[in-house]
This record gives structure tokens, sequence and C-alpha cells, in this order.
């Protein structure tokens, strides 16, 4: 073991340059080994997809319940009670991912199919009215809103405070940096908010959150842990949807013949929704903490280290996919890490999917063609690639 001894970067992956324009660093991390030591942060990495793979496959070894970011919460107190689901192992987390995966059933899901593909249809109309829009902040902010909210049976007034808590929440995984810091002064409402509206007595019926209540009533959970899985819908679902959209339609404007390709084949949205999030993560990164001694690739992982898995590197890595940079629906994309893998990949990418492919259908439906007019704007989160701003003009059927 460690007959070579493990590259060692000195590059801030949390840094303000890595975060807008991530994949010429992903290079170099993939390129100097299978794990690397990144000195600015004294955690390990790893970002070629075999290694980020079987890492999120072996959960026993590398385990989440001491944080997926970088904080330790066997040293640090976590900055909110732990999630019962992404920051748990199991016993407690197949428990807590049972009650949610009846709940967020396909078949159940199915359900919202025709309302979902209503509110689709409806934004992509108004939108088409005009001949350019801002695919963010007219849609991909819009319609995740305007349908996921209510699924859950959440309260009117102050959904607002959904997106900046996301943000919050995912900025939290990465270290105490300015872009943490911004976030959280804005987020200490939006998280009084969130705890509010996830009371029994603040979720309407016929909704998944009275839904979790159910299940604790029938003895499945308690209802403080009710409250903290509905808690999980509301972190886990507005901004990685939101961001998956709006890749998406990045993915789409920048592949003109792509484009093309799926409007004379329809069948070819489910893919297009699975490369975009292959082509451009929107989860790009998470922590695992090495439960033991452990060997990856040849090298030592000590017990107790932290562990930063590059997805989004995993998802464009040339040793397993070819041509990884280009955005291509004749590929086989399933198989991408973009969702996770093993025993905590994403309980919501049902939900994601369907959203995403409602808004491309509707597009797919009236837009010839669809343009980008101004080069996209980035917000900055640790851990979500993510949009302010990506204007378009779109061309009638
Ligand atoms: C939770 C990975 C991400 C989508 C996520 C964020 C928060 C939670 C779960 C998943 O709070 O449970």
């Amino acid at each position: 073991m460690d007959t070579n001894p493990i590259p060692t970067l000195s590059m801030d992956p949390f840094s303000d340059a890595v975060l807008s324009d991530p994949y010429a660093f992903h290079g170099e991390l993939r390129d100097a080994g299978p794990v690397v030591w990144l000195e600015h942060l004294n955690v390990y990495g790893m970002a070629r997809f075999d290694e980020v793979r079987s890492s999120l496959l072996d959960h026993e070894t590398f385990v989440s319940s001491r944080g997926v970011g970088v904080a330790d919460f066997a040293k640090e107190e976590p900055w909110r009670p732990p999630s019962l689901l992404l920051e748990a192992d199991p016993p407690l987390h197949d428990r807590t991912r049972g009650i949610m995966s009846a709940i967020l059933a396909p078949a159940r899901l199915r359900l919202q199919e025709s309302l979902w593909r209503e509110r689709a249809e409806e934004l992509i109309d108004n939108l088409t009215e005009k001949d350019s829009f801002d695919a963010v902040t007219e849609l991909s902010e819009v319609y995740p809103m305007r349908i996921f909210p209510d699924a859950v049976g959440l309260m009117d007034e102050g959904r607002e405070h959904l997106l900046t808590y996301a943000s919050a929440v995912f900025n939290a995984f990465g270290p105490r940096n300015k872009i943490f810091e911004e976030g959280n002064a804005s987020s200490k409402e939006a998280s009084a908010w969130v705890a509010e509206a996830c009371k029994r007595e603040n979720l309407k019926p016929g909704g998944w959150g009275q839904d979790v209540f159910a299940a604790a009533d029938r003895g499945e959970c308690t209802s403080d842990e009710a409250e903290r899985l509905v808690r999980s819908m509301l972190s886990a679902g507005v901004d990685t949807t939101v961001n998956g959209i709006g890749h998406l339609v990045l993915a789409l404007t920048e592949h003109p013949d792509e484009w093309e390709k799926l409007r004379a084949e329809p069948r070819l949205i489910r893919r297009a929704v699975d490369e975009s999030i292959r082509w451009d993560s929107t989860v790009q990164t998470f922590f695992r903490t090495a439960s033991h001694d452990t060997e990856v690739a040849g090298h030592l992982i000590p017990k107790d280290s932290k562990v930063l898995l590059f997805l989004a590197a995993a998802n464009r890595d040339p040793r397993k996919w070819e041509n990884p940079e280009r955005f291509d629906l004749s590929r086989t994309t399933s198989g991408h890490v973009g969702f996770g893998a093993g025993i905590h990949q994403c309980l919501g990418q049902v939900i994601a999917r369907l959203e995403a492919q409602m808004i491309i259908g509707a597009l797919a439906k009236r837009c010839t063609r669809i343009t980008r007019v101004a080069e996209p704007v980035r917000r900055l989160n640790n851990t979500l690639h993510a949009l302010a701003s990506l204007p378009v003009r779109v061309e009638l059927a």
C-alpha cells in the first residue's frame, strides 16, 4: 500500500474561480490520480468515475452520519439538526428511507402528472408570447415553485423562503467561506419559516407532508421525526430541480443539433434529462467520512478522514465517457452518479425527472429553436452548480 505517494493539490475546491467554472480543475483532479490530498481543506478527494462510484456504494466504509459536508459531526456541532435521510446511516437511514419511498413511490407520483403537465404548458405558453425570456428567473425558478410546494401541502404564506433556505443548506456542506457567510445571513428568517412550515398543523390535507405524519400515526416514526422528514423534502426538492431545469435548457441551447433530434423524437426527452445531469451535475460534490482504515486504488485512507467526492467530475471522466464534454442524446447516459449511487441515491429523482420532462416536453411542442442571447450568469453555491440568469430567444412552430 502507498508505494506511490498520494498527489497533493493546493487549489481550494470552493474558491469562486472553481465554483464558477469547475471543469478545468476537475480534469486536474482526475489526472493527478485516483485519490488526491486537498491540502487547502485537509481532506482526501476522488474525481474519477470508478472510485467515486465505488465509494458511494460502500456506505459502511464511507459513512454519512458524520455529515456529508466538510464538517465532521463527530467533532463539530452541525449547523442544523442532521437530516434523518442524508446524514444518517443504517439502520436509522433504512427506516426513514422506507417511509419516504412509500410516500414518493412512482405510482403515486403518476397521479400528479397531468396537473404538472398543465402547469408546464401554461407557463411555456405565457413565456413564448414574448420572443425572448430568462430561462432561469422566468422559467427554472418559477416552475418547481408552482407545483412542488402544493404537492407537499405547504402553507401559502412565505413560500419565497424556500429558495433562500435551500441555498443555505447547500452552501453549508462547504467550508465557512464568504459564500456560506453571505447565504447564512439571509437564511435565519427562512430557517424559522421552514421550521414552522414542517409542522403537522401547518400542512394541508392531501399533501406529501401529511402523508409523513400519517406514517407517524402508524408508529413508523415519531412526530418529531416526521417534521424533520418534511424538512428533507423542502431542503432537497427545490434548488436542485431549479438548477437541473436551468442546465437542461442551457445544454439544449448549446447543442442545437440535439434539440433538433429531440424535437423529431420526443421519446428522447427522458434521456435528455439524464444526459443533462451527467453533462452538468447540479449536485457537484459530497463528502463522506471513513469509518475505518481503508484502501482505495492502493492508497491508505485512514479512519476518521473526510473524503470529498466530485460527482460532477466523475460524470465527465474520459476513462468512462466518450467525448464527455458533449451533451449527446445518442449515448447510454444511465449509470451516471449525478443522483448519487447506492443506499443514498436520490429519493426524489422520479419527481426531478418528471418536472424536467414536463418543461422540455412543453418547450419542444412549441419551439422550433431555442437560442441563448447572452452569456449565462452563475450564482455561486458551495455544492450546487447554479445559474442566476440565462436569457434565451425562441422561434415558434
Ligand atoms: C435533507 C443531496 C440533496 C439533494 C439533499 C439535501 C438535503 C437533504 C437531502 C438531500 O435535508 O434530507
